[in-house]
């Protein structure tokens, strides 16, 4: 419902970024962590991207779609909720 909020204001033009925090699990080191930005940082219309290893939240910044981040991580072989 957020995200349908959002995309109507991008449609609009008055919004194209938004930033959101997500939670995402089974990083244990460096790698992990590296291999979770960039899985994040390949999406479409992803601007920025800070994950924390130490928390496991993954901040973005952009217009990009929810689900296409998700499998993104999803598939790098970790978990993310919202
Ligand atoms: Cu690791």
């Amino acid at each position: 419902m957020l995200y349908s909020f959002i995309k109507t204001y991008s449609h609009n033009n008055k919004f194209t970024n938004m930033t959101k925090k997500y939670s995402v699990k089974g990083m244990n080191c460096p790698h992990c962590q590296a291999a979770v930005t960039k899985s994040i940082a390949s999406v479409a219309g992803v601007t920025q991207v800070d994950v924390n290893l130490t928390t496991g939240i993954a901040t973005v910044e952009g217009n990009y779609n929810e689900k296409d981040l998700m499998d993104a991580v999803r598939h790098a072989g970790f978990d993310i909720a919202d």
